[in-house]
């Protein structure tokens, strides 16, 4: 026998009408109590809705973009064995379920003695299926037996009540370990979906916590806490949140400081001839409504200098024991908006001319601006550009965007005099910082990848030999 449960959105605090982001489950697929079936993102945070029954997904009520509050109806599992059966929010194929209508008055009579509105747990929740059959009375006694024989439902995102804004993603199974283990999952990298953290990645993350340290020996950086200040005491001030972008890459760019070893390695190169193409360009851009900057260059540029050097187009495995060497070309633009920095991705940026890169450009540093920016379309970049050279400076020290195993920062072109082997000549130099992960790059290779950006740079017909 089996019966139909019909899994509900749980407590999600002050959230209403959050959107649906994420499907993680398909319809026939079977899943497990715990497991993560769909992600919603508020302003604030993302959070997991699990199921609570093992089973097989019959139908998804909600599709990607869909809005959810708390009680509505994200999905019907197919409850296969007589425990499931007894499961609430279970819906028995074969007959309507007395039960319900049973608990539903055991419900309503507590509230009518003044025991006040409980608030229900999603295994508690209130069934479509009403019977007009049966003793109320004794059915109900029943169904608060059959309650209490059942395990508690899944406390859903009682992170919500920490810093919502910074979590990672992961299952609640996986909090529930990390918890166990003691690990704050911000520190662990996750290979899943989107940087979704998996088990394996927090096993990984202990494991090779546990053998890079001899015993006794402290793993932390052991620093001094920051001091607490009270700077009114100085004078008059006002205090602010962080904004939401802030908050989240705060922590993720402290990580990246703290854990990769960087080193930074300088070049210039003469675009002289780059920039004369890139003006009589221009006009054929802006018919196209879009503009073509240095950065145009700068990214076919480098997907030629990866295509040449692929160890900058790899990532470390989380135990720091492989390398994923990546056969395509996601290039990461730091895009400045108002509420902080933000890194959408281009995708299959060698596939593109000059033109559509431009365009691509265009309207993901518009989405960005606007804050519209999908999740897809600010991951899976395999090297990160930033540049400041709309604004101006000499150079600067970039902090890798982990995963990625280097980063471009680009400043302003200035033109200086060249020695040419026999006179000084004014040239446009393009300086470039590229940081590095010298874990996986020696300062050789860096050395070799900057050298080769430049040559591609000066004289562009180079990308295409
Ligand atoms: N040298 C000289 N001039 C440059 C230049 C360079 N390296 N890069 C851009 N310019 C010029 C452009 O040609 C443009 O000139 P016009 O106004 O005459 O057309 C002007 O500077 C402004 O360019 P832009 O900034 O609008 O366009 P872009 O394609 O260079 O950059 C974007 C787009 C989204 C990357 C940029 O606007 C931005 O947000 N940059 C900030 C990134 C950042 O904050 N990085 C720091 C992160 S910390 O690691």
């Amino acid at each position: 026998m089996s019966t139909i449960h019909e899994v509900r959105v749980p407590d999600i605090g002050d959230f209403d009408e959050v959107p649906v982001i994420e499907l993680l489950v398909s319809v026939g697929d079977r899943v497990e109590p715990e497991q993560s079936l769909l992600t919603l993102e508020s302003d604030k945070a993302t959070m997991d809705v699990p199921s609570p029954v093992s089973g097989v997904v019959r139908e998804l009520k909600v599709a990607v973009g869909d809005e959810v509050s708390e009680g509505t109806v994200i999905a019907l599992v197919e409850v296969e064995d007589a425990a499931g059966a007894g499961d609430e929010g279970a819906r028995e194929d074969h007959a309507p379920a007395a039960d319900d209508a049973a608990a539903q008055a055991d419900e309503h009579r507590a509230q009518a003695a003044g025991e006040g509105p409980s608030r229900p747990g999603p295994a508690d929740e209130v069934q479509e299926t009403v019977s007009d059959s049966g003793s109320a009375h004794t059915q109900a006694a029943e169904a608060s037996d059959r309650r209490e024989a059942l395990p508690p439902p899944p406390v859903p995102f009682a992170e919500m009540q920490q810093d919502p804004a910074s979590l990672p993603l992961a299952s609640p199974a996986v909090r529930k370990l990390a918890r166990e283990l003691g690990v704050d999952l911000k520190q662990v990298q996750g290979s899943g979906r989107n940087g979704r953290i998996t088990e394996e990645d927090l096993k990984s993350w202990v494991k090779g916590h546990l053998s890079a340290a001899p015993a006794g020996s402290a793993t932390g950086l052991a620093l001094a806490p920051a001091p607490e200040i009270d700077f009114s005491s100085f004078g008059q001030v006002e205090v602010k949140p962080l904004s939401r972008i802030q908050k989240i890459s705060g922590p993720n760019l402290h990580r990246n400081w703290v854990t990769i070893p960087h080193v930074t390695q300088f070049d210039e190169a003469d675009i002289t001839e780059m920039e004369a193409f890139r003006k009589a360009a221009q006009a054929e851009a802006e018919a196209r409504g879009t503009k073509m900057t240095p950065l145009v260059f700068l990214i076919k540029a480098v997907v030629g200098a990866l295509k040449h050097y692929p160890k900058f187009n790899t990532s470390l495995s989380p135990d720091g024991q492989h390398l994923v060497w990546k056969q395509y070309y996601h290039i990461g633009v730091a895009v400045d908006t108002p509420g902080g920095l933000v890194v959408p991705v281009i995708r299959d940026a060698d596939q593109q001319s000059l033109l559509e890169l431009a365009e691509e450009l265009t309207r993901l540093s518009g989405k960005a601006r606007e804050g519209k920016l999908s999740r897809d379309e600010m991951t899976g970049g395999c090297l990160t550009i930033s540049s400041l050279g709309g604004i101006g400076g000499t150079a600067f020290t970039p902090i890798i965007n982990a995963p990625e195993v280097a980063i471009l920062g680009v400043s302003r072109a200035q033109m200086k005099p060249v020695w040419n082997g026999k006179k000084f000549k004014p040239r446009l130099m393009l300086p470039l910082s590229l940081s590095y992960d010298h874990r996986v790059i020696d300062g050789a290779d860096a050395a070799r990848f900057t050298r080769h950006l430049a040559y591609l740079l000066e004289d562009l017909r180079r990308l295409m030999l």
